[in-house]
């Protein structure tokens, strides 16, 4: 990554997120097909929450990208969420600069999404597009789990169910009570299995892409996820460390604050010392003097 790093921060980074079955792989092989149509080459990394071995996702995803298999500019990885060091979060963002760096023109990154750690997943995109899906009660748990704030674009997949119009105004009326500045989600419906309205969903990507730029947002953006990405390292480190200064043999036979100030000090903080790291220092006598 050291070496990789400045040759990224090029790529348009798509992340399509939703409950289980809204069709966000089905979705992601048709915009990869749109992508590919416009001459640009495409990477699609598909999370798995779960262990691959559990369920079928991997080999369902396999099957929905197959058309994609011998084509040289599109390049798939799944990853399960399970066993990485360092976490999912942590994976995927090493993942995507590595796709970026490769030079893939847009990178798509599919996780289910229902909770923080997804949320967490959507920050790595520049646009977030959240699938939802008609006559399923878990599209409207979705919205209320907070996933309506960090959604770019809303996906109203499999259009051709007789509920789709009860979801679009479900939809609606949550964006409704929302104060959105600057940036209004689009609202899409497609039939992923078709690659009906595969047009309007990259239209609107790429109006979002264009806000972004235009906004000054892409490049705090950049800033914000480079920033997650330092403290998540940082934080796993820090967190390796303290499990291991807890040994009890530390903390034996005094009270929690004393032996909080003795694991810190391993980690070279002194007692009365500020959050930032700067010493707090005495009042100057004088004002205390004015004080009293
Ligand atoms: N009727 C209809 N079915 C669809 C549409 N899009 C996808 N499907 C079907 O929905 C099912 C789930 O599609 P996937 O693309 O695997 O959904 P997913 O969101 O990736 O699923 P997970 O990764 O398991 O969460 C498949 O059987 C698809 O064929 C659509 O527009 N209309
Ligand atoms: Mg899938």
């Amino acid at each position: 990554m050291r070496h990789l790093f400045l040759k990224t921060g090029r790529a348009v980074t798509v992340g399509v997120t939703g409950p289980p079955g809204v069709g966000k792989s089905t979705l992601s092989s048709v915009l990869v097909r749109k992508v590919r149509s416009l001459g640009k080459s495409v990477g699609v990394i598909s999370v798995d929450p779960s262990s691959p071995f559990s369920n079928g996702a991997l080999l369902g995803d396999r099957i929905r990208l197959t058309e994609h298999f011998t084509d040289k500019d599109v390049f798939i990885r799944s990853m399960a969420s399970r066993g990485h060091l360092g976490g999912l979060a942590g994976a995927t963002a090493d993942a995507v600069l590595l796709m970026d760096a490769f030079g893939k023109d847009v990178i798509i990154i599919e996780t289910v999404g229902v909770g923080q750690s997804e949320i967490e997943i959507a920050d790595l995109a520049q646009t977030t597009v959240v699938v939802l899906q008609p006559g399923s009660g878990d599209s409207v748990q979705v919205l209320k789990a907070g996933i309506l704030e960090v959604a770019d674009i809303f996906v109203l997949n499999k259009s051709d169910h007789p509920m789709a119009n009860q979801l679009r105004r479900e939809i609606r009326s949550m964006m409704e009570m929302l104060d959105f500045s600057g940036w209004v989600p689009e609202l899409v419906s497609t039939q992923a299995l078709s690659a009906a309205g595969t047009d309007d969903l990259w239209k609107a990507i790429e109006k979002h892409r264009a806000y972004l730029e235009s906004s000054g947002e892409m490049a705090h953006k950049r800033r914000e996820a480079f920033t997650h990405q330092v403290r998540q390292l940082a934080l796993g480190r820090l967190e390796r460390r303290l499990q291991f200064e807890l040994r009890s043999e530390v903390m034996a036979g005094i009270d929690p604050y004393a032996a909080a100030e003795r694991v810190l000090a391993a980690f070279g903080m002194q007692g009365g010392e500020d959050d930032n790291g700067a010493v707090r220092r005495p009042k100057a006598r004088a004002s205390a003097k004015g004080l009293h």
